[in-house]
């Protein structure tokens, strides 16, 4: 049966949206006392631009809600710049002005009746506690914990919060992989440290929503985002699906766990310390920690999941070693992680020009293993899925021919329905991106918009998948 027809299966306030992040979409870094984030210097010292204008959503926002609105889209992620709010992550007052414009923003949003979804945190620390060890340093968790309870009782038109996005992403890019910054490179200590301490801020704001709406009576929905890459053993020898299991207890399972179970159960802590040990590395647990994870597990009302790609992984008995693909020049990357694997290529699965493996079923494997293995798990929202490209300009009629992306959602969507039908609830579904955006460490040329930007002229166009993605929605709409 087609997506069209099986879309049709889904439930009246199913949500259908776009994803996009304060500091990939705004511009506008310096205006309004705006701090910087740990990205602005760092950007100027490699050589590259600050993301200014991006995409200018910073003043646009208006025309790309109305276009997603017009395309038949209900919902829309969007982040809040901390240092918009807090220019050095704890001042003593906030900034008006910053105030102000998420307030703005989220009328507009009202206006065309597209649902703001808010994440608290999406990769841009400001730079002034990243100076100070960013969230490996346990003031910056107390930071924005203030931040968090400044935005709850501020921003009460919100009605769904992500405390952190990514939370995996960001410790592996910043400490493992190396393509954040500060660039450390299999730093394992850190790695596991800044997990953990993200976990507690989650934790932390999720009890603090939770305790301020019983008195308070904020009313809405709070839970956090994070990315999936379900790992599969290259081969069926043991030492490869030994390897899987390291992989996937350092990239699923310790976050999954700390998070919906509220503990690290026995098996991921034995994977995890045998990762520790072979890297001399150690993970620094505080007494109260755990007693807040394991209060904020059954208090979050969703999960957002997002996902791009699986693994395949090998055995590796080597010192660890990594290149990154950051220029689209396929097979170009390399990931070897001494005491977890090595990521292996697989015959016959395509990968993108940035060499993510293509592989929808992954989706669907994902979302059956933690629905079961997480009694606690609330709501899923699929809070990220798209396909970075390298997009041919508008058409004479002013259309992007964009066939690959449209495949890419068409094939994923089929695995969301497959796991809904078989039980998993999911309750909505956000592409990434909305429009063209910065990619942290891809630059402009990695696309994944609905909308096509003229990075010059800032002039919006149409993708064939806007035009597609209404098609789904309005076949939704029709159904219900
Ligand atoms: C996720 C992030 C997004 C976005 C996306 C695509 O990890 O939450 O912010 O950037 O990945 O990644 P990239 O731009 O590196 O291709």
């Amino acid at each position: 049966m087609s997506l069209l027809n099986r879309v049709q299966q889904l439930p009246k306030g199913f949500v259908w949206g776009a994803a996009t992040a304060a500091y990939q979409t705004e511009g506008s870094t310096k205006v309004a006392g705006k701090g910087k984030t740990m990205w602005d210097d760092y950007l100027v010292a490699q050589g590259r631009f600050l993301p200014d204008p991006a995409s200018d959503f910073y003043n646009r926002y208006e025309e790309d809600i109305r276009l997603s609105a017009e395309h038949g889209l209900n919902a829309i992620r969007v982040s809040i710049a901390w240092t918009r709010i807090f220019p050095n992550g704890d001042d003593a007052e906030p900034l008006a002005e910053g105030v102000k414009h998420y307030h703005e923003l989220f009328a507009c949003c009202k206006k065309y009746g597209v649902e703001p979804y808010v994440s608290l945190h999406h990769f841009d620390s400001p730079a002034a506690l990243f100076n100070q060890g960013d969230w490996l340093n346990r003031k910056t968790v107390d930071a924005y914990v203030r931040y968090a309870e400044f935005c709850f009782r501020e921003f009460r038109e919100v009605k769904n919060w992500f405390t952190i996005n990514e939370l995996i992403s960001l410790s592996h890019s910043q400490y493992i992989q190396g393509n954040f910054p500060p660039n450390h490179h299999f730093d394992v200590t850190s790695g596991i440290q800044s997990q953990h301490n993200e976990l507690v801020a989650h934790a932390r704001a999720v009890n603090l929503y939770k305790d301020l709406d019983e008195t308070e009576h904020l009313g809405g929905r709070i839970g956090m985002v994070n990315v999936l890459t379900p790992a599969y053993p290259a081969t069926d020898s043991p030492a490869d699906q030994h390897a899987a299991d390291l992989y996937n207890a350092f990239y699923t399972d310790f976050i999954m766990d700390g998070a919906f179970l509220g503990h690290y159960s026995a098996r991921t802590l034995s994977l995890i310390n045998e990762i520790l040990r072979a890297n001399n590395a150690t993970l620094t647990v505080e007494d109260s920690d755990m007693e807040e994870l394991a209060k904020a597990a059954p208090r979050n009302d969703m999960f957002g999941l997002n996902y791009y790609q699986s693994a395949f992984i090998a055995a590796y008995d080597g010192e660890s070693t990594n290149s990154f693909n950051g220029t689209g020049d396929k097979g170009t990357s390399c990931f070897k992680f001494k005491g977890v694997g090595q990521q292996v290529d697989m015959p016959g699965i395509p990968t993108t020009d940035w060499d993510w493996l293509i592989y929808p079923q992954g989706l669907y494997d994902t979302l059956k293993h933690i629905s079961a293995t997480y009694p606690n798990l609330p709501v899923i929202y699929i809070t990220e899925n798209g396909l970075g490209h390298k997009d041919p300009e508008p058409d004479a009629n002013g259309i992007v021919a964009d066939p690959e992306r449209i495949d890419f959602v068409d094939q994923h969507m089929e695995k969301v329905l497959q796991a809904r039908a078989e039980g998993v609830d999911v309750q909505g579904y956000f592409i990434w991106s909305l429009q063209d955006q910065f990619s942290w460490a891809n630059g402009y040329n990695k696309r994944y918009g609905l909308f096509y930007i003229d990075f010059d002229t800032q002039k919006r166009y149409i993708k064939q998948s806007a035009l597609w993605y209404k098609e789904l929605a309005d076949t939704m709409a029709d159904a219900q």
